[in-house]
């Protein structure tokens, strides 16, 4: 098998610096590497760094803040840009890794995701939804947006993400695993739209493995081909302590890994983003910087087999 890592250190989706520093750190913890040994075929495709670099430059341009979202240039030019690159990884027949990077890099990754592999059901590990659209963010931070856009809701057909951004997913192609913090808008369209949402309560009254194969056979697993999105916000905080907006009551360091090895297990990942990684942030830096890329690569390296190769 093949896969390429996609490094994304983009940071311009929120507000705290150091999240564009993550992929760089679970690069040299030697990530490509350790998937090397599991017999990977692996390739690193560095490309957005220079791009990411430049965010400043065309934010400045953009205007910075428009209608109530932050940066949107640089997020839409970043993702844009993105997007046409994990497209030639799906066309090469190669497993694209995404290494964020904060979460608004998913405009991106499933609309690669989805242009190649319509049918596709998308697994979101997160304690967020991220399915704000622009006139319901609280925050104006585009990385709790992503999955408004690709759903085409009310409040997304704006520019510049309209110039490019297609409504290509249905809610009912979509399910989360681990939410426990939900804006107010974000609860009403959930459950207008009848999205299939496992939050932490369900995690404890019914445990994962249960949730997982629900989740799995909801999405139409292993017929249907998954994408898994893994914000690791989702872990517990004392799990994956550097991240920009942890919530108390996560998942568990062994919950979050059985997520990966089954999703692997199925033979049905045609992608996975691994997200939110800040190794500036923790109350005991670098104590905790290295505990969440630790975790981060290990999280990786099961949804590529390693358990179960
Ligand atoms: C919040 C936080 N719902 C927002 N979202 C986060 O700003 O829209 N997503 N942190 O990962
Ligand atoms: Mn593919
Ligand atoms: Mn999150
Ligand atoms: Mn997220």
């Amino acid at each position: 098998q093949a896969t390429t890592l996609v490094p994304v250190p983009f940071d311009r989706g929120q507000r705290r610096k150091g999240v564009a520093l993550g992929p760089q750190r679970l690069l040299d913890e030697g990530l490509a590497e350790q998937i090397k040994e599991l017999g990977w075929d692996v390739d690193v495709k560095e490309e957005m760094k220079t791009m990411c670099d430049g965010v400043e430059d065309i934010d400045a341009k953009g205007g910075g803040d428009v209608d109530g979202m932050r940066n949107p240039s640089s997020v839409s030019s970043i993702n844009e840009h993105l997007s046409t690159l994990l497209q030639q990884v799906h066309s090469s027949s190669r497993l694209p890794v995404t290494i964020g990077g904060d979460h608004s890099l998913a405009v991106a990754t499933l609309t690669a995701t989805l242009t190649h592999h319509p049918e596709a059901g998308i697994l979101w590990i997160d304690a967020h939804a991220d399915i704000n659209s622009p006139s319901t963010t609280p925050s104006g931070n585009l990385h709790g947006c992503p999955v408004a856009f690709l759903l085409g809701l009310e409040g997304t057909n704006v520019p510049p993400f309209n110039g490019w951004v297609k409504p290509l997913l249905k809610p009912e192609r979509i399910a989360y695993i681990g939410l426990r913090d939900l804006d107010s808008g974000e609860r009403k369209v959930l459950k207008q739209l009848g999205i299939k949402c496992y939050t932490m309560h369900h995690v404890d009254r019914y445990g994962i493995g249960h949730v997982l194969e629900e989740a799995l056979s909801y999405l139409g697993a292993p017929e249907k081909p998954i994408h898994l999105s893994f914000d690791v916000d989702a872990l517990d905080p004392s799990v994956a302590p550097s991240t920009g907006t942890p919530v108390r009551g996560g998942l568990t360091f062994r919950e979050g890994h059985y997520i990966c090895e089954r999703v692997w297990e199925t033979g049905s990942l045609v992608a996975m983003d691994l997200v939110e990684v800040n190794p500036d942030l923790g109350a005991k830096r670098e104590e905790d910087a290295k505990a969440t890329v630790a975790v981060g690569c290990s999280l990786i390296r099961s949804a590529l087999g390693e358990v179960l190769l």
